[in-house]
């Protein structure tokens, strides 16, 4: 096996990995990051668009958000519409709260990759991890890294996670039992909020990316084959579900990317131990009814760099022995609101008793939402700071 050196190897180039590798550059720290996909890949994927208040603090404060500076949206608001009519919540006006920006993970990315390779950091697009063991990670192609640490920042289902699990780190995990088409077109947002439509036929959702695109949900049975989601039958559910008879049209264009998934949740008990520590979906997985998962990895990865500093520069490993309780206690709160954000826009299916009864609750919530400051100030807060 062909052998390079560094202080620290990052697996993945997600925000995770490319926050965590600049801000260790910027400590003087010297570090690889190894990518499985091809740059045009890693830079091309849309997925992820709220960023909270803190993101952009921490991106800001290392020099990190030009683009999102100069690009990025500010969201204040989001709406509810049902049965009941609809409302609109000015999150940042109420209580602890503050606004969004909107800027695309995949733009994100970009920048993030072109300022660590600006600052002379080293990635290798195409290598696949093949195993990680103790201070050495061995790529599929033969080559390999040997580091003092390893950073799983590959995501969800990554080589970092299988290795911690593997010596018997445990997963507290959940399934929210709901599906979601995630679609996203080229059409200008067709609001100006945030919109989530509580609907009898499922939730949907209306998410600005950028002037041109746009990202709606659609709940759908577990099992969906999105193939079978034609760009007519896409338009017209999210027709009845928003409610464009009573609210107005939606702003129509070409689907771009349909896919189905299931929301899931998931947390380690720790997010590493010796020589691996793992930031973003690596650590745990939060299902994206809050927007919470982008947000949350470049936490970690702060906290992360913080800790690893500590170590390198200095000899000292107690702020990675605290990695873990520094990060659990922010992450299992958004888990936490997250998981009550599911329950608001998710009502059971069906027409028994206890579907009916459930339905009820969610409207319940949802007027409580409508009309109780105390109950604003609490979404406020949680929506956005993290
Ligand atoms: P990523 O982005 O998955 O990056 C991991 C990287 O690791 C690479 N990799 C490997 N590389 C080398 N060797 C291996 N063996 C490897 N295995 C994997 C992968 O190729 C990849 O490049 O994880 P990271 O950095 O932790 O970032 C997490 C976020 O991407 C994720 O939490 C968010 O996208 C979640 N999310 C949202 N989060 C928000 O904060 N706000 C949002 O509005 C939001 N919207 C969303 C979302 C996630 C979505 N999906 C994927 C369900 C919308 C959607 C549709």
């Amino acid at each position: 096996m062909t052998t390079a050196q560094a202080g620290v190897v990052i697996v993945g180039a997600g925000p995770a990995g490319l926050v965590l590798g600049s801000l260790l550059l910027n400590r003087g720290i010297d570090c690889v990051i190894l990518e499985r996909r091809s740059r045009a890949a890693v830079e091309g994927r849309a997925r992820a668009g709220f960023l909270a208040a803190h993101s952009v603090r921490v991106l800001t404060e290392n020099g990190l958000a030009a683009g999102l500076r100069a690009h990025g949206r500010t969201h204040t608001s989001c709406l509810f519409r049902s049965d009941l009519g609809e409302f609109t919540l000015d999150y940042a006006k109420s209580g602890e709260g503050e606004a969004h920006t909107v800027y695309p993970q995949q733009q994100l990315v970009r920048d993030l990759v072109a300022e660590y390779l600006r600052r002379g950091g080293e990635i290798r697009f195409g290598a696949e991890v093949a195993e990680i063991s103790e201070g050495a990670v061995r790529v599929h192609d033969g080559t390999g890294v040997t580091a003092r640490y390893t950073a799983g920042c590959d995501g969800h289902r990554g080589v970092g996670r299988a290795a911690l699990t593997s010596r018997g780190i445990r997963t507290a995990r959940w399934d929210h039992g709901v599906s979601w088409l995630a679609v996203l077109v080229a059409a200008p947002p067709s609001m100006e909020a945030v919109g989530y439509a509580l609907h009898e036929r499922g939730f949907a959702g209306h998410m600005a990316r950028t002037a041109s695109v746009t990202r709606y949900y659609l709940q759908c049975p577990r099992g969906t084959d999105p193939a079978d989601w034609s760009d007519d039958r896409i338009w017209a559910e999210l027709a009845i579900r928003l409610r464009t008879d009573e609210f107005g049209p939606l702003h129509h264009g070409p689907v771009l990317e349909k896919a189905a998934f299931d929301l899931r949740s998931d947390v380690l008990e720790s997010p590493g131990a010796g020589r691996l520590w793992l930031a973003g979906d690596a650590a745990g997985l939060i299902s994206p009814s809050a927007a919470k998962g982008a947000n949350l990895a470049i936490l970690q990865a702060e906290l992360l760099a913080r800790a690893l500093e500590g170590a390198l520069a200095h000899g000292d490993e107690t702020g990675l022995a605290r990695y873990p309780a520094d990060c659990l206690p922010r992450v299992w709160r958004a888990h936490e609101f997250s998981h009550w954000m599911s329950g608001l826009l998710h009502g059971p299916a069906g027409q028994d008793d206890k579907a009916r009864y459930g339905r009820q609750l969610q409207y319940a919530r949802l007027e409580s939402l409508r009309t109780s400051r105390t109950h604003q100030d609490f979404f406020a807060e949680n929506y956005t700071g993290i």
